[in-house]
């Protein structure tokens, strides 16, 4: 009901705090299989101060715009080019939404195919229906990552795009995005590489040692790459991001706009008022930790899902799904729905899908955390 008469701050917030007592919060430790975490404390900072910047229009916060085109340069330079185009957007979804569409207005073919992993993100089935552009799904190998030969046995006259997912939402595997890419090349098609979640992890795994595929910008095939900020960068949500390889991707995306303060601006973006202050938390966030200060956070995140995977494997009953690959670790277990209640029923934010539950190594999730849940995991699945 939209009250009459206005109430006190201290009532509101009182009713708040009442209802928001459900929640499950990222500090309580028993949030295990989200992809977002608790904002770093400087971004936050950030957010408040700079709540007020509208990226809609450029025109009125030019300081700010210049800022997201830095922010953007920063991702593009950690995904091996120099100069990229894109903008910091809402999230992956709006991210992968943008490449679909790039893809399917430079391609210029009646009935557009996209090809894509069994494993790819759900935001994709809202691209396909906006756009009107008809998914293909490219069959998985025995260790869940894309089967190449498969894509490419599905390349068509109407393909407009290929997608490679670098960190999938289930198991965190990184296709074989080498072999993608020269397939692109070979048959001059373009190649989006989402890489929502690994952007933030794969560049900082590989420094330290870990031996996982190129994804990025340094092979040729690869034309786009998600990469969100919200996720493993700490950003306050929403906060994600799309990189484009050549300017003609954001030219074919871009509507004029031509009444706003900046004169006739190009907006490629679905949304149209947009968050200043998150590009802007995005670009503080970046300059703050640098390489070395991701590196550090991944460092921590990487260990402890090796150690999480090989605590599941001494407990009867509970098998891993894949060795991880970056900082998630899936399980299943026999009577998966039950045990999974029974873990919700404790107070654990875990949801199982596909016939497995995920855990996200996050910068929230301590090893104390996961010890708790490792014992009632025990416990559960005793019988
Ligand atoms: N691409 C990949 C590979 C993803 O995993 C996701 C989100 C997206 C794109 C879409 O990103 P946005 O949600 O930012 O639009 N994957 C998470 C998932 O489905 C989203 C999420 C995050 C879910 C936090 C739950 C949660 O608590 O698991």
């Amino acid at each position: 009901m939209f009250s009459r008469k206005g109430a006190s701050e201290e009532e509101v917030l009182a009713e708040l705090e009442e209802k928001t007592a459900e929640d499950l919060t990222f500090g309580s430790g028993r949030i295990l299989g989200s992809m977002c975490t608790y904002p770093h404390p400087f971004a936050q900072k950030i957010v408040m101060k700079y709540i007020d910047r509208n990226l809609g229009d450029p025109g009125l916060h030019v300081g700010s715009q210049k800022i997201e085109e830095e922010a953007v340069e920063m991702l593009s330079s950690l995904l091996g080019l120099e100069k990229g185009y894109g903008n910091i957007v809402s999230g992956g979804t709006e991210a992968n939404i943008l490449a679909v569409r790039a893809f399917r207005n430079l391609a210029d073919v009646e009935k557009p195919e996209l090809i894509l992993p069994k494993s790819a993100h759900f935001s994709f089935l809202k691209a396909s229906e906006m756009l009107g552009v008809k998914l293909v799904w490219a069959e998985l190998k025995d260790d869940y990552s894309v089967d190449v030969k498969d894509v490419e046995a599905k390349i068509t006259e109407g393909t407009i795009g290929i997608v490679g997912i670098a960190g999938t939402t289930g198991l965190g595997v990184v296709d074989d995005i080498p072999a993608l890419s020269d397939l692109a090349l070979d048959y001059g098609i373009p190649l989006h590489v989402d890489a929502a979640f690994g952007g933030f992890v794969i560049p900082f795994a590989k420094a330290l040692g870990y031996d996982l595929p190129d994804f990025d910008f340094r092979l040729k095939g690869v034309q786009s790459i998600t990469i969100d900020p919200h996720k493993m960068g700490m950003a306050p949500i929403p906060a994600g991001g799309i990189i484009f390889r050549k300017k003609k991707f954001l030219e074919a995306i871009s509507v004029p706009a031509p009444y706003l303060a900046g004169g006739k601006v190009w907006q490629a973006t679905i949304t149209g008022t947009r968050p200043g202050a998150n590009a802007l938390a995005v670009w503080a966030l970046i300059k703050h930790l640098g390489f070395e200060g991701y590196k550090e956070v991944v460092k921590r995140a990487m260990e402890l899902s090796r150690w999480f995977a090989k605590q599941i494997k001494k407990i009867p009953g509970v098998y891993l799904i894949r060795e991880p690959m970056l900082n998630i670790v899936s399980f299943g277990t026999k009577n998966l729905e039950d045990v999974e209640k029974e873990l919700k029923r404790r107070g654990w934010g875990i949801s199982a899908h596909r016939g497995y539950i995920r855990i996200v190594m996050m910068p929230h999730v301590k090893r104390e955390h996961l010890e708790k849940f490792l014992g009632d995991l025990r416990e559960v699945t005793v019988h």
